[in-house]
């Protein structure tokens, strides 16, 4: 059954970095009974003085609740932390950003120490932590009965999303989100360098910018049909012979500008990569077919 009591609760959290701070705040703010430990006490003791719990040991910490939440640095961080914390009966939320296979080894370490666990992947910054209007959200995957248990609370300082009972797939979503991030802020950067020393200043490729990747936003759904029905040819508007051709206008620019192209290059590689394996059956395809590439 699904928990939509927002009634007190009371939970343990491990971590008060940045974002285990921030996390904390929110469940004191909303009048959670919160014990918190972190591996520096003086974090703790300052979160003890805004009404929080703070156990003097990682083992006190989880032995005070059925609910422990942790937020550490990384998955090293989480088993040197829980080594030999008696863990049977608690339901784990490991809100520390880990890999896939981490996620998945940490779901059957915990399980064969007789704990629920679940993985998650927080898809906001702190400042983004109890500001829902600011779009932050917590993806989670693993025991659905867990999620189910405790989602009310899991839901205070972010809208939470459940994606499945595999627990690397929380994992697997955000790092494919963070890595679609990246390759923009990758484009971004380049673009930035381009108009640099001429007379546009930043802030006039604002808004064109912003409106352009907007409107290009449509290449997720498309690629997500491509990949599915594996037709990358039906209905295409620019086609990978021309992107490869274009590619090198963009790459003479950036030879003008004196800009190295090492941010965009990589993906123009793999666009003539796709073009040279068979000119013939891939110059009329739409670049979504260069993902097939990808896969080791
Ligand atoms: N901050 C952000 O913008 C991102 C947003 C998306 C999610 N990430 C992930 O959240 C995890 C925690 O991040 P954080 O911002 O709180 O990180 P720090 O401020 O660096 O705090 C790290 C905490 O981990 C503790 N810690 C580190 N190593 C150990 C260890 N070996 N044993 C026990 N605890 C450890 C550290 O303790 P201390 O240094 O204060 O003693 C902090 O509590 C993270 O996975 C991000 O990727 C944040």
């Amino acid at each position: 059954m699904t928990d939509t009591n927002t009634a007190q609760r009371s939970l343990t959290l491990l971590g008060l970095g940045d974002m285990g701070t921030a996390l904390a705040r929110t469940w004191l703010a909303a009048g959670h009974s919160l014990t918190v430990w972190n591996r520096t006490a003086a974090k703790a003791e300052a979160l003890a003085a805004e009404g929080a719990r703070a156990a003097a040991s990682a083992a006190e910490a989880v032995a005070a609740n059925d609910l422990v939440v942790l937020c550490l640095l990384d998955d090293a961080s989480v088993g040197s932390t829980l080594d030999g914390v008696e863990l049977s009966g608690k339901d784990l939320v490991n809100l520390t950003t880990g890999t896939p296979g981490e996620g998945r080894a940490r779901a059957a370490w915990a399980e064969a120490r007789g704990a629920r666990f679940v993985d998650a992947g927080i898809m906001g910054t702190p400042v983004m932590i109890g500001a829902p209007e600011a779009g932050g959200y917590v993806l989670y995957s693993g025991s659905r009965a867990l999620f189910d248990s405790h989602r009310a609370v899991l839901e205070v300082p972010a809208p939470a999303r459940y994606v499945g009972e595999d627990p690397g797939h929380a994992a697997l979503y955000d790092v494919a989100l963070l890595s679609g991030m990246y390759g923009m802020f990758a484009g971004i950067s380049h673009a930035f360098a381009l108009i640099e020393g001429e007379d546009i200043a930043p802030k006039d490729l604002v808004p064109p910018l912003s409106e352009w990747l907007g409107a290009m936003g449509f290449f997720v759904g498309n690629a997500a049909e491509r990949l599915t029905s594996g037709d990358f040819t039906t209905g295409v508007v620019s086609n990978l012979a021309m992107q490869v051709t274009a590619s090198g206008t963009l790459l003479r620019t950036a030879q003008e500008q004196g800009v190295s192209a090492e941010l965009i290059d990589p993906y123009f590689a793999l666009m003539r990569r796709r073009l040279a394996a068979d000119e013939a059956a891939h110059a009329a395809e739409d670049t979504a077919g260069a993902i097939t590439l990808l896969r080791r």
